[in-house]
């Protein structure tokens, strides 16, 4: 079993529904255990900054899959959603990416992890240090990174912490 986590997130449609939806969706996967969720966030949209705000979260899951599988996992539950993304860094109905994988540094054409911006990300730091806040990557634990990070603008936006379990009224 690996300890990874998961950054998820979307500014088209109903965002915190897809999520919840792509939240339920690897907690009923065979190879998956979801461990814990964050809070959810509205946040300003970082790199392409001319688009909607966008909705993210965090999860933890524990799962028998290789680092890859793990990412055509995420990939096949965006692609069964649906996903629609309109360029890169751009607006797109839902995202997942995974951020760590246990301790393992990985490099291939397809993927890095950990993800190589996660460090500078607010929208990524913020929900991670909810349900992760001492692992490690890249020498600092999330809190440390999070301490330098901007945060500005980055509003939480669930009541509930089971935010992602509840009925979802269509946008
Ligand atoms: N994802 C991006 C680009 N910019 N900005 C925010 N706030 N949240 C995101 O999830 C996001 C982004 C590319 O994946
Ligand atoms: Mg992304
Ligand atoms: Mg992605």
């Amino acid at each position: 079993m690996t300890i990874a986590t998961l950054g998820l997130g979307g500014n088209i449609g109903n965002p915190p529904a897809a999520m919840a939806q792509a939240l339920s969706t690897l907690a009923l996967h065979d190879d998956c255990n979801l461990l814990a969720v964050s809070h959810l966030y509205s946040t300003p949209p970082w790199g392409k900054t001319d688009q909607a705000d966008f909705f993210n979260c965090c999860a933890m899951i524990e799962t028998t899959l290789a680092a890859v599988a793990l990412l055509d996992l995420c990939l096949d539950i965006e692609r069964d959603m649906k996903r629609v993304r309109l360029e890169r860094w751009g607006p797109r109905t839902i995202d997942i990416d995974v951020l760590t994988f246990g301790d393992e540094s990985i490099v291939t054409e397809r993927v890095e992890i950990p993800h190589p911006r996660m460090t500078e990300r607010g929208f990524v730091l913020l929900p991670l240090a909810d349900i992760a806040p001492d692992i490690r990557v890249k020498g600092r634990d999330i809190v440390s990174w999070l301490s330098d990070a901007d945060t500005t603008g980055i509003k939480r936006a669930n009541e509930k912490r089971e935010w992602w379990t509840l009925p979802f009224p269509e946008v």
